[in-house]
């Protein structure tokens, strides 16, 4: 009886921060603005069979169409109603998605904005993507319903009524944030209205939920909200399980609110780690591969077990948010394949991968002036498909950085790897530097402007391995390089500093 307590407990306590994959799976995909058909089938034909562990989906809930600019992507963080009714498809098509994607194992976390409403100034009308009507100037949303009793106007104590100190963790909470009609989340009526749309969506068979802006909520009202949440459906998850939450708090430091203080209720997006480790694969500020050694809480981030990572995300990729010049994107892509390498190899914390669309970056004055051009589109404003190409790219300006060779075979990496501790660890003391994971995977990296020729302990067992860069194993054969591995462990690595990919990854899963 004791035991089962202590185990209920247990369950209670580590429910939200459990991203609740598959078993043997890893990783999250951003399938950032995709239709619902398209991550359907993406998740049949792509992601369940390369192990991914699920999606992080666009925000689904009706929203505010804008056209000035003409339909930019950062239109779906102004909801009007929790409808589900988006660019990405209608209630139908979410429902197929949801349902397909689990049966492949392949799970959903929905991007919840429940912060605020739409910006204060963009007037009344039904122009909404299920044309629902909406009256900004009087914070009235019917289509929920909420009333101007439902936000914090009257809270917030800056003259301008939107956010203007970061400083200051009031107003962080109770003003605007960029002029968004912040909600009231301390009144029963909103939580509930809240509580009530993340249910359906549970109750659909989502997995868990990044929640947009979570920053700008009082850790107490988000608790609060969660704690009405439902378990996941058992169709496709263990009895009693928990949502799992992730919430976007921006903590680089030197701020008034901490991320600690949301460390009871989920994971919390790191965004420290992209920020640093861009800083460091660009060589800037005197940084070298061989400091990562200690990667990790040894680098001030938050505990492992609360971390979310990523390399880039929709914000930073394209200028909003934070982190700033270092982030690397698919805009650099030798770096980044080493970024997101050495984040999916490394055990520190629960990882996503970014998968984008391309736009015509233009930089002026240091601003990238289309940072808001929304996804590929027909001209009648409706999203682009995602085509796949014969040598399994994508098409109509769809990035899928998912399915770059270097990127899918390191998220399998991570799977096979995972519970293992990070071993033999190497490094020339500049930016040549290698670990194993336990005696079953090991990665090597040269990014240095000089040869690599080095023979290294690997800890894996003898044989000849097939390298899951530059290729990879086809049957009995491998595309790519081949290491041998000594009865010892030892083996040689020799990359070129010009490499198009100067690194190496073995794993026993890949054994020739
Ligand atoms: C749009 C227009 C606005 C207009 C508004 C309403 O652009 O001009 O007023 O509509 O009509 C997205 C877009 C916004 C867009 C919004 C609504 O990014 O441009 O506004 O949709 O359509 C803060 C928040 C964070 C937020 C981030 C963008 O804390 O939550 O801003 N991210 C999420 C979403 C995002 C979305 C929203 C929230 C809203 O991911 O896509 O906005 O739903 C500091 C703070 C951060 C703060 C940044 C940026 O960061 O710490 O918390 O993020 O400033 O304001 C260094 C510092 C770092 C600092 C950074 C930037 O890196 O170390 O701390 O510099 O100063």
């Amino acid at each position: 009886m004791t035991m089962f307590i202590l185990l209920l407990l247990f369950g209670l306590c580590t429910g939200q921060f459990n991203p609740n994959v598959a078993c043997g799976r890893t990783s999250i995909v951003h399938l950032f603005e995709w239709r619902w058909e398209d991550i359907a089938e993406e998740c049949e034909r792509y992601l369940g069979p390369n192990g991914f562990g699920g999606v992080q989906i666009s925000p689904p809930n009706e929203n505010l169409i804008i056209t000035n600019p003409n339909r930019p992507w950062w239109e779906r963080y102004q909801p009007i109603s929790y409808q589900i009714c988006s660019r990405s498809g209608d209630e139908q098509q979410f429902r197929d998605m949801v349902t397909r994607c689990n049966n492949v194992q392949v799970h959903i976390y929905v991007d919840a904005v429940i912060n605020h409403m739409c910006g204060s100034g963009v007037g009344k009308g039904n122009f909404s993507t299920c044309g629902t009507y909406y009256n900004s100037n009087e914070s009235s949303f019917p289509g929920v319903p909420y009333s101007h009793h439902d936000f914090n106007d009257k809270k917030c104590k800056t003259g301008s009524g939107d956010i203007e100190n970061y400083g200051d963790a009031d107003q962080v909470r109770d003003c605007r944030l960029v002029s968004l009609l912040d909600l009231a989340l301390e009144k029963d009526y909103v939580r509930g209205k809240i509580a009530d749309y993340l249910n359906k969506l549970i109750d659909i068979g989502v997995a868990g939920f990044r929640l947009d802006a979570a920053k700008h909520m009082w850790p107490g009202d988000i608790q609060a909200i969660v704690t009405r949440l439902n378990d996941l459906n058992t169709k496709w998850f263990p009895n009693g399980t928990r949502p799992f939450i992730f919430q976007e708090v921006i903590d680089l430091g030197g701020e008034g609110i901490s991320c600690k203080e949301y460390f009871d209720i989920g994971r919390i997006t790191e965004f420290k780690y992209g920020t640093k480790l861009g800083i460091v694969i660009r060589k800037w500020d005197n940084e070298k591969m061989a400091y990562l050694k200690n990667w990790g809480e040894g680098w001030g981030f938050m505990p492992t077990d609360r971390a979310t990572v990523f390399i880039d995300n929709h914000d930073n990729q394209r200028g909003h948010g934070a982190g700033g010049a270092s982030i690397l994107t698919f805009f650099d892509s030798r770096l980044y394949k080493m970024a997101v390498g050495f984040m999916l190899a490394h055990p520190y914390g629960f990882t996503r991968i970014m998968s984008s669309y391309s736009w015509p970056r233009n930089f002026v004055d240091g601003k990238d002036i289309n940072d808001w051009v929304g996804p590929p589109s027909h001209s009648d404003g409706s999203t682009k498909a995602v085509t796949i190409n014969e040598d399994d790219t994508c098409g109509n300006d769809w990035v899928c950085e998912h399915r770059w060779r270097q990127i899918k075979n390191m998220v399998i990496f991570r799977n096979v790897v995972s519970g293992q501790a990070l071993t033999n660890w190497w490094d020339n003391g500049e930016n040549q530097i290698a670990f194993g994971r336990g005696n079953v995977g090991f990665i090597v990296f040269n990014n240095d402007c000089r040869d690599m020729d080095v023979t290294l302990n690997t800890g894996l067992p003898a044989g000849t391995y097939c390298d899951v860069i530059s290729g990879q194993k086809d049957g009995t054969g491998c595309s790519g390089t081949e290491i041998t591995v000594s009865s010892t462990g030892s083996a040689r690595f020799t990359i070129s500093s010009s490499a198009e990919d100067p690194f190496i990854a073995i794993q026993v899963n890949a054994k020739l």
